[in-house]
């Protein structure tokens, strides 16, 4: 019989990490807002989380990596939103946060979760923090708690 593995949608017994950033706090406060209470809905104590804010997108990756680091998170989920809009650094934030969220799956065998949005338009973001596109926070969380799974079923 063939062996299939596949995550199960379960907060479980590990604890998560979630860096959110204050840059566009009135989006990344919703995204935080569907984290958690995915997260809690899936079964997770108080216990189980901590929440780490940090000053923009860019600041993510160096806090993540120290927490996916310490082994004692079976993820770290990555929230922030990153908006065009009228600013010049979209693209080197863009670049720097994408870069260095993904490295740390590499680097430390944690799943680091990028739910970060990367929006043209303030309406875009809002359309993903809670409103016509869902919630980009809870999405994290249930990719977060689904990696959780599988790594822990493939060990
Ligand atoms: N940080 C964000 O989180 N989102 C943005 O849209 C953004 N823009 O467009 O500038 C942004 N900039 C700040 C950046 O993340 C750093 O905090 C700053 O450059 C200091 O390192």
């Amino acid at each position: 019989m063939i062996e299939e593995i596949k995550g199960r949608l379960a907060a479980g017994q590990g604890r998560y990490a979630i860096v959110v950033s204050r840059f566009n706090e009135f989006i990344t406060a919703k995204l935080l807002g569907g984290a958690l209470d995915c997260l809690q809905r899936h079964g997770a104590a108080d216990e189980q989380i901590q929440v780490v804010w940090v000053p923009g997108a860019c600041e993510i990756p160096i806090v993540a990596k120290r927490l996916a680091a310490s082994g004692r998170y079976v993820a770290v989920l990555c929230l922030g939103a990153v908006i065009r809009g009228q600013t010049g650094h979209y693209d080197a934030v863009f670049q720097q946060v994408v870069r260095g969220v993904g490295q740390i799956n590499y680097d430390t065998g944690v799943p680091a979760i990028f739910g970060v949005l990367t929006c043209d338009t303030l309406e875009q973001a809002i359309e993903r923090a809670g409103t016509k596109m869902g919630n980009a926070g809870a999405d994290a969380a249930v990719t977060a708690m689904e990696m959780a799974s599988v790594l822990e079923q493939t060990k």
